[in-house]
């Protein structure tokens, strides 16, 4: 569980990095999912926006108990698992990611996420780890973005300059099956991957239920940013159940 001290934390600062480890097994299963992913479907080598969309076995991982104990205490009783992607910069050609905040993209109202960083890979300085803006979230806006057609990027939607400053980054640098988490409204980024050890990010994106995940809103507004596919998207109950009676949540037995 995590304590008091985190919890502050993670409201103040906007993410936080508990102590937890993936068991190595599960990493293992989780890097063959991702190499039969990439294998079938090359072009999602730096980045798949939605692996459960092709291979619905990740969802194991995302119901890991302890992970959903610690969305428990920051995001309430009732919530559902809305996507996992993977950010998977490899050795030498790994995309940067610009900065941004998630919240921007997102067809969820009111908008809420508490989103898990995995590292299936150690992450640091030299790999491109995610860069965080502490306590950019706290104001609950969104900022201003612009598109950035650059191919070399993982996302396209990149935080104005003028609305944050960079040199107060802190890099969030991770081993191999340490997680963090972050809110929807953080400004983060990473760069690109030059160095010759791969950098690979599996996240986990959780909702209240008290928010809906707004399949027409998808359809007329997000879905032409071409990050994925929404408005068909799948959204999994977590614990609880759906409180805004909106969502048409799955149920999930292993
Ligand atoms: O892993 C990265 O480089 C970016 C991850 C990200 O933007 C996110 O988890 O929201």
């Amino acid at each position: 569980m995590l304590n008091k001290e985190e919890i502050k934390r993670y409201y103040e600062d906007g993410y936080i990095i508990p102590e937890f480890q993936m068991p190595e097994n599960d990493l293992l299963e989780i890097e063959k999912l991702h190499d039969k992913l990439i294998k079938n479907f090359p072009h999602f080598l730096n980045y798949c926006p939605a692996v459960l969309e092709y291979e619905e076995k990740f969802l194991r991982y995302c119901f890991n108990e302890k992970i959903l104990n610690y969305v428990e205490q920051l995001i309430g009783n009732n919530f559902a698992l809305w996507n996992s992607s993977f950010f998977a910069k490899p050795a030498y050609n790994g995309h940067a990611t610009p900065w941004h905040q998630d919240g921007q993209y997102w067809p969820i109202r009111p908008l809420a996420t508490c989103t898990v960083w995995l590292a299936v890979d150690d992450a640091n300085e030299e790999n491109g780890c995610l860069k965080f803006i502490r306590g950019s979230h706290r104001d609950k806006n969104l900022k201003q973005h612009e598109f950035n057609e650059d191919k070399n990027l993982t996302l396209h939607q990149e935080l104005l300059k003028s609305e944050f400053n960079e040199k107060e980054s802190v890099n969030l640098i991770l081993k191999r099956g340490q997680i963090s988490l972050h809110d929807v409204y953080l400004v983060h980024g990473s760069d690109a991957n030059l160095s010759s050890k791969s950098r690979r990010g599996m996240t986990m994106r959780f909702m209240p239920t008290t928010s809906v995940f707004d399949h027409n809103l998808a359809k007329e507004k997000y879905n032409n940013l071409n990050v994925s596919k929404y408005s068909n998207r799948k959204i999994y109950l977590a614990r609880g159940y759906d409180k805004s009676k909106k969502n048409n949540l799955e149920v999930v037995n292993f």
